[in-house]
């Protein structure tokens, strides 16, 4: 399956800097930074640099290289913002909306990681 990729969506507009954001860590393959609306104490939203529209596009698509970059970023901002479970902290939650029945609004991928406090169950 192919994807368009809007590159005027703020997310592709945040990694050229064009907007400005709170930055928590960065490496070559992927940014974090808080999200604008936080749910919780903790919610930052990482994204590929890469031009992903979705969580799906993102794993068939990415390189070797540029999942793992992800996945170690994702790794760090868990342990930077003390909700890793691996430093004896409460956990977390990571979701990535995708397409419509995941009512994603931004359409460049993002895994949302929150926590800080007790996640409500899955209901919706
Ligand atoms: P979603 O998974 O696509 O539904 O989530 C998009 C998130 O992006 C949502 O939590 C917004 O608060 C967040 N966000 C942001 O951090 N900065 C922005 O400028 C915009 C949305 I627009």
């Amino acid at each position: 399956m192919t994807y368009d990729y809007d590159d005027q969506n703020i997310f592709a507009k945040i990694l050229r800097g064009e907007i400005p954001n709170d930055t928590v860590a960065e490496n070559d393959h992927a940014l974090a930074f808080r999200d604008i609306a936080p749910k919780a104490p903790t919610h930052v939203l990482v994204i590929p640099k890469g031009q992903y529209v979705s969580f799906d596009d993102f794993s068939a698509n990415a390189s070797e290289a540029e999942i793992v970059g992800f996945m170690r970023l994702c790794a760090k901002v868990c342990a930077s913002e003390g909700v890793s479970l691996g430093d004896g902290h409460e956990g977390f939650r990571a979701i990535a909306n995708s397409g419509p029945h995941g009512v994603q609004e931004v359409p460049h991928f993002h895994l949302h990681i929150m926590g800080g406090r007790m996640m409500g169950p899955m209901v919706s």
